[in-house]
């Protein structure tokens, strides 16, 4: 195992890519400036995910380009309890570049400035933290926009309006924090709808399935769910399932892995908002290496998504699917 990986917490799930021993050791040099090959780190928001996966497989074709090391790893669990002491061990290990996806937009912050003060340049991918002015990039997706496009989706399915529901994972998530601006937004504009608001699940599918049976017992009349990433869409699937409502309930997922290729396969789920991950992770990779050669950096990078229904899955929306591995 290389240096990166020793003394980590307990909980973390670690995945090392590179073989050398001596080539995944940290810079001598405390990180920046300094020849030879660099050595960048990628913290997820939780292992596991097709989301990361594919940020992952993205952020190692760049680095191969770039002739950089790249080494992984994530929490058990999109928890910053769980991530922080992730995030202060490969700061320890000094590599010349961090990419991560902060788990909440306060408690990440302090842990990811530390990094920045000990002269590691930090990229901040997918999600990003309330003051992010240490980082020398943030890449992620048009989350606002992917919100009112899943609210779009779901007034297509439903176009004489209804109650609608949103279930998300925890409050303090940027990402599924400005999905549900974008969706609430849109729904609370639109007086054929009635935005019932919104559910937190903890990133646990039983839990967004508990939720989604439990709401549905109060409101039979539901017409959609908006379920804000891979997570909530897997749990909300299940819920309509159980309650025997996939007639009546559309249901418009954020992102894209197999699982949920499935459903929307099946007609369990109606529509998904596929984000490019890859892209992240190659965009993540480039602002680090440009700060590390001194060049200037985009401070703000967003990318964009792709609904995918069933109509477009043997096309362009098959593209946008997530990987399970590289
Ligand atoms: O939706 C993605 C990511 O953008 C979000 O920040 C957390 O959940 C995912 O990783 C999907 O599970």
């Amino acid at each position: 195992m290389s240096r990166f990986t020793r003394g980590l917490a307990v909980g973390a799930s670690v995945l090392v890519l590179g073989s050398s021993l001596a080539a995944c050791g940290g810079s001598s040099d405390g990180g920046g400036g300094g020849g030879g090959e660099k050595k960048i780190a990628f913290i997820q928001g939780v292992a596991g995910d097709q989301f990361y996966i594919t940020m992952q497989c993205g952020i190692e074709a760049a680095a191969k380009t770039a002739g950089a090391k790249v080494e992984v790893q994530g929490p058990q669990k999109f928890d910053p309890t769980l991530q922080k002491p992730i995030v202060d061990s490969v700061v320890a290990s000094k590599p010349d570049a961090i990419l991560v996806a902060p788990t909440d937009v306060s408690a990440m912050e302090a842990p990811l400035k530390a990094a920045a003060k000990a002269g590691i340049k930090v990229v901040l991918v997918d999600t990003t933290v309330n003051d992010p002015s240490f980082a020398v990039s943030e890449i992620s997706s048009d989350n606002v926009g992917g919100g009112k496009a899943a609210f779009d989706a779901i007034k297509q399915l439903n176009p004489n309006g209804g109650k609608v529901l949103v279930i998300s994972t925890d409050p303090g998530v940027s990402t599924v924090d400005a999905r549900v601006k974008g969706f609430k937004d849109a729904a609370e504009a639109d007086s054929s709808f009635n935005y019932l608001g919104v559910q937190y699940s903890h990133n646990e599918p039983a839990t967004a399935a508990k939720l989604v049976t439990a709401a549905l017992q109060k409101d039979p009349d539901i017409v959609g769910v908006f379920a804000t990433n891979l997570f909530a869409a897997e749990g909300t699937a299940t819920g309509v399932r159980q309650a025997d409502k996939g007639d009546q309930v559309k249901i418009v997922g954020f992102d894209a892995g197999p699982d949920q290729v499935k459903a929307l396969q099946d007609g369990t789920v109606q529509a998904l908002v596929a984000q490019q991950p890859g892209t992240i992770g190659q965009d993540g990779v480039e602002q680090a290496m440009a700060a590390l050669d001194g060049k200037s950096t985009e401070k703000k990078i967003q990318t964009g998504f792709t609904i995918i229904t069933k109509d477009n899955l043997d096309g362009e929306g098959g593209k946008a699917v997530y990987k399970s591995s590289c």
